[in-house]
């Protein structure tokens, strides 16, 4: 449609929902009305290709991909869906000529926060490639009430308020009635002749929201089905009668507790019963309905591997093995060794981290009670695989269901998301069972999407780039390697440079809106955002400003590299030492930035509440990216990917996906320091090795006294006593080994950053060999060597 005319159609159609949607007229309509009538116009748009798409995939009966997650970190949907329509600038003239700022508009909408970090972002990713893609697929997950805690600080200290997105309506959402499964806890299971019959204790209704995953250019559209716990019987009417008043709300009470909100832990095992259920809800719903809808169009179960791909994102939704088993033989009359069979045919694992403290594990006596028919298949299924492969590797094991080694038994293709990574979990957490299954385990190396994480959000080197290479590269991200040559052209870099000033300058706008700091464009912005850890050590960031704070104070007149530092993220509520370092950094933030002295070379932030918005924000603002976790620890990294291909250089380890990013980029566009994996592992058998590295260094030990002898929390002096000491005699991720060399290369940094010649160079090549980095990559790979997947769209 000519734009003209789709403007003058838009304007109606937001004006039309501004009045009978939302029941408002202009003169009265506050940003949420207006926010809310343009994305249902621009969402009328999107029901028609998604039609289309679905009409195509049941028409062909292609195989289709489920991707089974508990999280999809999602974030903002209404300038993703007006950019995948092709009208943006549309949608932006449009809420002009209503008097109205577009920016603002689309900043009134809350994130879509149902995930904690890089898994659920990924996921996000993923079902933005699969739709660009045109492969036929669904994402499975829980529609939370409560997504991701809001952080705030209280005197630097984290507290964490409910996140309430569904407090206003969710406009991208369909609720469907209609499509509903039980899902049943507890209670005992009888075998007679081999046929088993489960008689649950409880029983929830899951219930279908429906939204539309657009692709780019909106060639494509799939759907997110997220499950809500609705009560099976509103109200027990019988209790009532009784007298038992508490008794007669329980189902709606547990039904509604099951997707009230999202675990806010990351790697860290939370083991509680609630998160069993939750898993088991939604994998459950899942399974039931792609069953369903094999069904509606097939007719042999054994022929399901054919038409259906079920990835599993980490463990959490592993108990689709044994659900799928299950529905195939208690249900469908398919003898159990067969449905394990078929069941393994369908699934594929993703292993996102090697700490041993994230993996998965369930006290038998737990598992045994929520899910007793599971338990009976996990030990058959287990039995099969030792007498197969004459191994004794078991899933149940020390009084606990593991669930690493059931998703790994019953998947085809089990795999890792870096190189690194891959090759670790093949020596590390399933050494063993790489022993026996040699092809399982493969790698795919995440990506990120170039729509949203380059696209959308840094319009200046959007811009430059399209008037450079053309328009094709945000579905074929390898041609910004048509940019290379544009490194040493002298106007080309000029540009580059102003593209990343304006980023920065709108990050400072941002900024000052919420703390009253100033900050100079010029300054390098040098930022580690991602979720509080130790082992991703924003401890080592820090300590490493508070060395550099003292360096500059002995000799306030030498020329310093004026830096920003900024730190963004969240500490699960229940990791102490993580907000330990939450709020030391603000307590340290508070000292520097009140030096008169030294605040024209060295300032610290750290933003309240990062997320996708915020991260949108910073990511094409940043001049250095900070990638420093203790290698052999960081499964891949996302973020990493996202600074480098909006042109900041890394400074880094040799962990996750730096690896790769290194070699892309060129070892001399990267600034890597630090011990290797497996010079990680080598040091911590030496004895005392933190305390002899502190002995070493006087800057390292200088820095920790100021921290222990209280110059930061003057206060409460030993308020971080318990974390000096950690370093000195547990430091486990080796701050203390990786501190000097991380130092030293941080000052060549500064070095490079004077030249800004060179320094832009070097982004510009960053951004220019980054593509490979595409989630559509990613994907390309999952769907020919995992899936068996093809795409539908035809160009
Ligand atoms: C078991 C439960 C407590 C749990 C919940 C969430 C365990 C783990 C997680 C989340 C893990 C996660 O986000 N891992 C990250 O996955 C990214 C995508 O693959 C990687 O880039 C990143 O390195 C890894 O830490």
């Amino acid at each position: 449609m000519n734009t003209k005319i789709f403007q003058i159609k838009l304007k109606q159609e937001v004006l039309r929902h501004l009045k009978y949607s939302l029941g408002k007229d202009q003169g009265h309509a506050t940003p949420y009305d207006w926010r809310m009538s343009l994305s249902l116009a621009l969402r009328d748009i999107v029901v028609d290709p998604w039609f289309d798409s679905t009409r195509k995939t049941y028409d062909s009966n292609a195989k289709r991909v489920y991707y089974l997650s508990m999280e999809f970190l999602i974030g903002r949907l209404i300038e993703d869906v007006a950019i995948n329509l092709g009208f943006e600038d549309v949608a932006r003239e449009t809420m002009r000529e209503f008097g109205q700022d577009y920016d603002a508009i689309v900043a009134n909408e809350p994130d879509a926060a149902l995930g904690n970090g890089g898994l659920g972002r990924l996921a996000a990713c993923f079902l933005d490639s699969l739709a660009t893609l045109g492969i036929p697929a669904h994402g499975y997950g829980i529609r939370y009430e409560h997504g991701l805690f809001e952080q705030h600080f209280e005197n630097g200290a984290q507290v964490e308020t409910a996140e309430g997105w569904l407090a206003q309506r969710n406009v991208w959402e369909f609720e469907r009635p209609e499509v509903a499964y039980i899902i049943a806890f507890g209670g005992h299971v009888s075998e007679t002749d081999g046929r088993a019959v489960w008689y649950p204790a409880e029983t929830v209704k899951a219930q279908a929201y429906d939204a539309p995953a657009l692709g780019w250019q909106a060639r494509w559209c799939n759907t997110l089905r997220l499950w809500s716990a609705k009560p099976t019987r509103a109200f027990d009417l019988e209790s009532f009668n009784r007298g038992d008043f508490l008794a007669a709300s329980a189902p709606e009470a547990l039904a509604r507790t099951i997707s009230r909100v999202l675990y806010p832990d990351d790697t860290t095992d939370t083991g509680k019963e609630l998160r069993l259920k939750q898993e088991y809800f939604f994998t459950s719903a899942s399974i039931q309905d792609l069953i369903r809808r094999y069904r509606s169009t097939n007719d042999d179960l054994r022929d399901l591997p054919k038409k259906a791909a079920i990835q599993l994102n980490d463990t959490h939704p592993a108990i689709a093995g044994p659900e799928l088993v299950r529905l195939l033989t208690d249900i469908h009359g398919i003898e159990i060794h067969e449905s394990i069979d078929i069941a393994r045919k369908c699934l594929g694992y993703t292993n996102h981290t090697l700490l041993p403290e994230a993996l998965e594990r369930w006290p038998e006596h737990l598992f045994a009670r929520i899910l007793p028919r599971h338990y009976r298949i996990i030990e058959i299924i287990q039995d099969q695989h030792l007498k197969d492969t004459g191994s004794d590797i078991r899933i149940i094991k020390d009084g606990n269901v593991n669930m690493g080694e059931l998703a790994f038994i019953m998947a085809t293709h089990v795999n890792g998301v870096s190189a690194l990574h891959t090759e670790l979990v093949k020596e590390t957490v399933f050494g063993d069972l790489h022993k026996v299954y040699p092809k399982r385990i493969i790698n795919e190396t995440n990506g990120i999407t170039p729509r949203r994480w380059l696209y959308d959000c840094n319009k200046p080197l959007r811009n430059l780039i399209n008037s450079t290479i053309g328009i094709e590269w945000p579905d074929d991200l390898e041609q910004l390697e048509r940019l290379a040559p544009y490194a040493d052209d002298a106007a080309f870099q000029e540009e580059f440079h102003k593209a990343k000033l304006e980023n920065k300058r709108r990050f400072i706008n941002w900024l000052s809106d919420i703390r009253d700091i100033q900050i100079d464009p010029n300054a390098m912005l040098d930022i580690q955002v991602k979720r509080i850890h130790e082992y991703k050590r924003q401890l080592m960031n820090l300590i490493e400003a508070v060395a550099y704070w003292n360096e500059i104070k002995e000799n306030p007149t030498k020329d310093w590299t004026p830096r920003v530092k900024v730190f963004g993220g969240k500490a699960a509520p229940g990791y102490e030492v993580a907000k330990k370092i939450i709020h030391l950094i603000n307590d340290v933030a508070t000292v520097i930035n009140n030096d008169s002295a030294t605040k024209d070379y060295l300032q610290i932030v750290f933003p309240e509440n990062y997320n996708v918005s915020m991260a949108e924000i910073l990511m094409p603002a940043a001049d250095l990216s900070e990638q420093i976790s203790t290698a052999g620890k960081e499964a891949s990294g996302t973020g990493n990917m996202k600074f480098a291909l909006n042109g900041a250089l890394t400074i880094g380890t040799l962990d996750g996906a730096n690896v790769e990013i290194r070699d892309h980029v060129g070892a001399e566009n990267f600034f890597l320091f630090g011990l290797t994996a497996e010079e990680v592992e080598e040091r911590r058998h030496q004895p005392e090795y933190s305390r002899r590295a502190i002995e070493a260094s006087p800057r390292l030990y200088r820095v920790l006294n100021q921290i222990a002898s209280g110059v930061f929390s003057p206060d409460e002096p030993h308020r971080y006593g318990s974390i000096v000491q950690m370093m000195y005699e547990s430091d486990y991720f080796l701050v203390t080994c990786d501190f000097d060399d991380y130092f030293d290369t941080q000052r060549k940094v500064d070095k490079a950053y004077l030249d800004t010649k060179e320094w832009t160079r070097k982004t510009i090549l960053n951004t220019a060999n980054m593509g490979w980095f595409s989630s559509d990559r990613t994907i390309k790979g999952y769907a020919k060597d995992i899936w068996g997947a093809k795409s539908l769209y035809e160009r």
